[in-house]
């Protein structure tokens, strides 16, 4: 039986990750940071057979002692600050966590593996952030990497210290290089979420209107059901390497509220939206299109949810839910910075 100890495993891709291991046969083994991690719950509840770690990729030692107990064949490295707005408002903190908790990762891993380093094979979480102001369309492995926030330069930092532990060491390192992926489990400060929580709250009326950012902004937005069975594949090749996932497609926010708001039957959505100038960003990425023929190529992987199915998944979703739960509209908190 393969053994995988995941970092980040109360995020999105954390949970997803868990799901696609255990049912291969894998123990996993996740990370869990904080001496009373409010998401600890939610790990229980939704995979109940992973093995909870207590550590934090800003602390070499605690991840090192996670490594010597859960003695991995395979180490996701999701843990991340990982929303981009708020990179700006504790850079620092970002640089610690995104960027140097890779280091130390990467370092605990070929500590603990000694002299026989193919014992372990590591995924790093790069992000298509890393293109930034992109300097050619769709992004490849080779496109220049031109962070624009203090998350996208911590990302490059882990990258290429990933890139680095490879040719140093000979470690099995890869680097998935994923653009925008989503679902209903996506954290709610992120667009998608935030318009597929907007739009149900204003079909059960308990939301008057949304308030958004810039509307312009294009991303490649995938399904990460798909994303993280990437993450999977890019360890069970000969040798590590870069890649890059993503489905091809680019849409504006404004495509996404167009059709989220056609999930519950509103065409003048229009009405229903508010430009607020403090949701703009320092500095933007302005347009991300992928090219992920190599992965498609050598991975043999393909996304399978449209862009349009991706957008009623998660508007569904949260109806579901709100009409479960009676939410009250002041508990919502979906128009904050
Ligand atoms: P989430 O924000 O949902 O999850 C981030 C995870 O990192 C959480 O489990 C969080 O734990 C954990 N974390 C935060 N700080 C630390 C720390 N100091 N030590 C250990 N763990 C920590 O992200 P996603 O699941 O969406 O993304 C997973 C990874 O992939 C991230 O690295 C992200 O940057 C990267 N990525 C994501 C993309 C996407 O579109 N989703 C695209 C490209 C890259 P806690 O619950 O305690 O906060
Ligand atoms: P992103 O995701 O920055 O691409 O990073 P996010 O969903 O936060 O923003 C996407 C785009 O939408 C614009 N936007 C808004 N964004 C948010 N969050 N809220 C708004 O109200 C709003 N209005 C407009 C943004 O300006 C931006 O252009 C995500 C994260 O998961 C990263 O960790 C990951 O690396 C990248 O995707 C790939």
């Amino acid at each position: 039986m393969s053994c995988a100890l995941i970092t980040g495993i109360t995020g999105q891709d954390g949970l997803y990750l868990s799901e696609l291991l255990l049912q291969k046969g894998y123990d996993v083994y996740g990370l869990i940071r904080g001496q009373n991690n409010p998401k600890a719950g939610l790990v229980a509840e939704t995979v109940p057979d992973v093995r909870v770690l207590a550590g934090d990729l800003t602390d070499l030692s605690s991840v090192l002692r996670a490594l010597q107990i859960s003695q991995p064949d395979e180490v996701y490295n999701l843990g991340a600050i990982s929303f981009v707005a708020y990179s700006w408002k504790q850079a620092a903190l970002t640089s610690d966590v995104t960027g140097k908790g890779v280091l130390n990762i990467l370092e605990a891993v070929r500590i603990y593996a000694g002299s026989d380093l193919s014992k372990v094979r590591f995924y790093q979480a790069s992000s298509s952030e890393m293109f930034g102001k992109a300097q050619q369309a769709p992004q490849s492995e080779s496109t220049l990497l031109w962070p624009r926030s203090p998350y996208g330069v911590a990302k490059v930092f882990g990258h290429y210290m990933t890139i680095n532990y490879r040719e140093s060491y000979g470690m099995h390192a890869s680097s998935g290089m994923l653009f925008n992926h989503e679902s209903p489990r996506r954290g709610i400060e992120f667009v998608t979420r935030k318009v597929s929580r907007g739009v149900a709250a204003i079909k059960l009326g308990l939301l008057d209107t949304l308030v958004m950012g810039n509307l312009e902004a294009r991303r490649d937005w995938g399904y990460a059901g798909d994303y993280v069975d990437a993450m999977w594949r890019m360890l069970q090749q000969p040798e590590g390497d870069d890649y890059v996932v993503a489905t091809g497609e680019t849409h504006s926010v404004r495509d996404l509220l167009k059709t989220a708001f056609e999930v519950v039957g509103i065409e003048n959505w229009q009405d229903y939206v508010e430009h607020d100038p403090a949701l703009l960003r320092p500095a933007e990425v302005d347009a991300l299109v992928g090219d992920s023929s190599k992965a498609r190529q050598k991975l043999g992987w393909a996304p399978t949810v449209s862009f349009p199915e991706l957008v009623r998944m998660m508007v569904e979703s949260d109806l579901e839910h709100m009409q479960a739960r009676q939410v009250e509209t002041s508990r919502l908190g979906i128009n904050g910075r």
